[in-house]
C-alpha cells in the first residue's frame, strides 16, 4: 500500500499519517516528498539548498558562526489577523473574537488554492512534538510544507523529527485512529505565490487540522506555534481541563534558593521575551537573586495532584523580536543569537553582521530589503524582524524547562502597552477578579501583525489573535479552575509602558522590572504591603525597592497612583466590550465587573 512516488518509501507504519500525506500529495502534486528526521545532516542539507537558491544569505561567519539572514517578501512580514479563521461547525463556537467560515466552505476554498501548488517543489513531512518529548502534557503534530525555511525554523522551534514520529506512531496505535480522528494535529502549509490576496490561515479545531496558504512568515507558517500550540490547543484544553496560553514562563530564585515560577501574558511585542530572560540589577545579583528562562511565548498548564497549576513550554526555541534587543535591554537574548541563528528581515553592517535599531550606534550598510541603507527609507531592520534560535543557547535557560511534569506556577501576570491610566502594578483580590483583569486587558497594537500600530484595543489574556474559540466560553473556562482542592496562583497586572507628559516611558523597564517581581513574590509569600483600591492591591512607592532608580514626582504619581476619574471611563469601556459577547458571557464575570463599575 505504498502511495508515495517511487524511491520515497514512507518511514511510518501509521496508516492515518501515510494516507493523509498521500492525499495531500495527490492534491498538491509535488516533485518529491521528503520525510524529515530532524538530524544534523538533514539540517545542513536544507541550509545548503537555501544558500544555493538565495533563500538564506550568509552572515559574518567569524562573529556569527552558523547564522543566516533571510529576506522575506516585503509583503510577508507579520501575522495577518484579518486572514486568519477559526472554522467550527457552529459559528458561535468561534465567537465574535474570531473570523469564521464554515468548515466545508473553508476546505473548498483552501483545496482550490492547494491544487497543484507544489508542482516542481519538494513536499516536506515534518513530524514535531510540542513540549518535552517524554512529557504527558506534550502534544504532537505533523506539518506538511513546501518551504525549506519553514522546515529549518520548525527544527529550531520544536522537537522535530524521528523522536516525534515515534511518539505519534505510539499514540496512534493506542488510539487506533482513523484518518479524521487522529491524535496528532495535521497542518498543511504552502507558501503559494506569497500573494497577499491569495493568503489564508484556516483552523479546524474539531478536526485538529490547520491549512495555511500564501505566507512564509513565522506565526502564519510555523504551524506548531500559534496555529497548533494556541488556537487548536486552546480548543483542546477547554475540552480536557487545561490552559493553552500566550505566556512566558520564568523562574525567580531568591537568595534563599527558593524558585517561584511566574507565567505572564503580554500581547505580541509587549515584552515576554525580555521578561523571560531578565537579568536582575547588580544589587539583586549580589544578594543572590537569579532568573531562569523556561519559555518566552507559549505556556500549557494544568492542575497537578496538589491543586497547583503546572506549566510546560511547548516550544524548543525562540522566535524573538530583534529591534530593541541590546546588551543593555536583553543581554541573554543577545548572547543566545551569537551563533546558529536564523535572522529574518534585519539589516546588516558593512562587515555583514546582523543589525537592528536599538542594538548599538553603528550605521548599517544594508536594510532589510537589501537596499543600501538610507534613513529616508525607514528603519534598517523591519520593526517585526525576528531571530530564530534554540532555547539551549540561552544562558539563563532553565534545566527545569525539560521537566516532563512542568513547573509549578506561583503567579500569573497580565500586562499590556498602556501609555496612560494604568499603574505599574496591581494585584487581583481573588481568582475571579484576576480573570476579570485578564479579560479586560487593553494594549496598543504592534508590528507583530499587519495593520495600524499603536491603536489601543482589548486583548484579553493577550489571546485576541490566538484563542481558538468564543472568548465568553474561554472566560468561563478560566473561572472553572476555582474549585475545591485548587491552589491557584495569585494574579497581577503590570504596565511597563506608562508615559509621561513628555511622551517618554516613566519606568526604566527591562532589568529593573525585577523590582516589581520582587514585590509580587513578596505578596505571594504574604510578606509585603499594598493599599487596597477599586482595581486591586496597589503597592506604594515605599513597598517596592527603588534604590538606584530615579523617578520624578510625576513618575511616582503615575506609576503608583490610582486615578478614579480615569478608571470610570475605562470601566465603562470594559463593560461595553464584555456585553458584546451576549448571553454566553459568564454571569460571574459580568457581576464582578458590575460591582467594580458601580463603585467607581
Ligand atoms: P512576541 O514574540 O511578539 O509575542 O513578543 P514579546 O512579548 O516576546 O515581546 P518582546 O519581549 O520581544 O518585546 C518587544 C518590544 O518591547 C521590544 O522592542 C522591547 O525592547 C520592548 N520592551 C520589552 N520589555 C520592555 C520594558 O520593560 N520596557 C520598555 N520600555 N520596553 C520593553
Ligand atoms: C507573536 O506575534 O505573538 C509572535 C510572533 O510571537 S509569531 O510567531 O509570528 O506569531
Ligand atoms: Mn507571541
Amino acid at each position: 500500500m505504498n502511495a508515495f512516488p517511487k524511491d520515497h518509501q514512507a518511514p511510518t507504519t501509521l496508516d492515518a499519517l501515510n494516507a493523509w500525506v498521500a492525499e495531500v500529495a495527490r492534491l498538491t502534486q509535488p516533485a518529491r516528498i521528503q520525510w524529515c528526521d530532524g538530524s544534523d545532516s538533514e539540517y545542513a542539507e536544507l541550509i545548503a539548498e537555501m544558500q544555493a537558491d538565495g533563500t538564506l544569505l550568509p552572515l559574518n561567519a567569524d562573529t556569527h558562526p552558523g547564522s543566516w539572514l533571510h529576506r522575506s517578501d516585503p509583503e510577508d512580514v507579520a501575522r495577518v489577523e484579518h486572514l486568519t479563521f477559526v472554522c467550527t461547525s457552529d459559528r458561535d463556537d468561534a465567537g465574535p473574537n474570531n473570523h469564521w467560515m464554515s468548515p466545508a466552505d473553508a476546505h473548498a476554498k483552501m483545496d482550490e488554492l492547494f491544487a497543484g501548488c507544489m508542482r516542481g517543489r519538494t513536499l516536506y513531512v515534518v513530524p514535531y512534538c510540542m513540549g518535552p518529548i517524554d512529557s504527558p502534557l506534550a502534544r504532537c503534530g505533523v506539518e506538511i510544507t513546501d518551504s525549506a525555511y519553514v522546515v529549518a525554523n520548525m527544527r529550531i522551534m520544536t522537537r522535530m523529527g524521528a523522536a516525534a514520529l515515534a511518539r505519534i506512531e505510539r499514540e496512534g496505535r493506542l488510539h487506533d485512529s482513523g484518518l479524521h480522528n487522529s491524535v496528532f494535529v495535521r497542518g498543511l502549509h504552502s507558501i503559494g505565490e506569497l500573494d497577499p490576496d491569495r493568503r489564508f490561515i484556516m483552523h479546524f479545531p474539531e478536526e485538529l487540522a490547520i491549512k495555511s496558504y500564501g505566507s512564509g512568515y513565522g506565526g502564519n507558517a510555523l504551524l506548531g506555534k500559534k496555529c497548533h500550540a494556541l488556537r487548536i490547543a486552546s480548543h483542546q484544553a477547554r475540552k480536557e481541563g487545561w490552559l493553552a496560553e500566550h505566556m512566558l514562563i520564568v523562574g525567580i530564585e531568591n537568595p534563599q534558593g527558593e524558585i517561584h515560577y511566574i507565567a505572564a501574558a503580554f500581547p505580541s511585542a509587549c515584552g515576554k521575551t525580555n521578561l523571560a530572560m531578565l537579568i536582575p540589577p547588580q544589587s539583586y545579583r549580589e544578594k543572590g537573586w537569579k532568573v531562569w528562562t523556561v519559555g518566552d511565548d507559549i505556556c500549557w498548564m494544568r492542575p497537578g495532584a496538589d491543586g497547583r497549576l503546572y506549566a510546560i513550554n511547548p516550544e524548543a526555541g525562540f522566535f524573538g523580536v530583534a529591534p530593541g534587543t541590546s546588551a543593555q535591554s536583553n543581554p541573554n537574548a543577545l548572547e543566545s543569537v551569537q551563533s546558529n541563528t536564523i535572522f529574518t528581515n534585519v539589516g546588516v553592517t558593512d562587515d555583514n553582521q546582523p543589525w537592528w535599531e536599538g542594538l548599538d550606534d553603528r550605521v548599517p550598510a544594508k536594510d532589510w530589503q537589501g537596499r543600501d541603507y538610507d534613513k529616508a527609507n525607514g528603519p534598517a531592520a523591519h520593526p517585526n524582524s525576528r531571530f530564530t534560535v534554540s532555547a539551549r543557547q540561552c544562558p539563563s535557560y532553565s534545566s527545569h524547562a525539560e521537566d516532563p511534569q512542568g513547573v509549578p506556577i506561583s503567579a500569573i501576570v497580565f500586562g499590556g502597552r498602556r501609555a496612560s491610566l494604568v499603574p505599574l502594578v496591581f494585584e487581583a483580590r481573588d481568582w475571579t477578579h484576576g480573570v476579570l483583569i485578564g479579560a479586560s486587558m487593553g494594549s496598543e497594537t504592534t508590528a507583530a501583525a499587519t495593520g495600524a500600530v499603536g491603536v489601543m484595543r482589548r486583548d484579553p489574556m493577550a489571546m485576541k489573535p490566538f484563542c481558538g474559540y468564543n472568548f465568553a466560553d474561554y472566560f468561563a473556562h478560566w473561572l472553572s479552575f476555582d474549585k475545591p482542592g485548587a491552589n491557584l496562583p495569585k494574579v497581577f497586572h503590570v504596565n511597563w509602558f506608562r508615559k509621561g507628559d513628555d511622551g517618554k516611558f516613566l519606568w526604566p523597564g527591562f532589568g529593573d522590572n525585577m523590582r516589581v517581581i520582587e514585590w509580587m513574590v513578596g505578596r505571594v509569600k504574604g510578606e509585603v504591603g499594598a493599599v487596597d483600591t477599586l482595581i486591586g492591591a496597589l503597592p506604594q512607592a515605599e513597598h517596592v525597592n527603588l534604590d538606584g532608580v530615579e523617578l520624578s514626582p510625576e513618575a511616582r504619581d503615575k506609576l503608583f497612583g490610582f486615578d478614579p476619574d480615569g478608571w470610570r471611563g475605562e470601566f465603562e469601556d470594559i463593560g461595553t466590550f464584555l456585553s458584546g459577547f451576549g448571553p454566553r458571557m459568564p454571569r460571574a464575570l459580568l457581576e464582578e465587573h458590575q460591582s467594580k463599575a458601580a463603585a467607581a
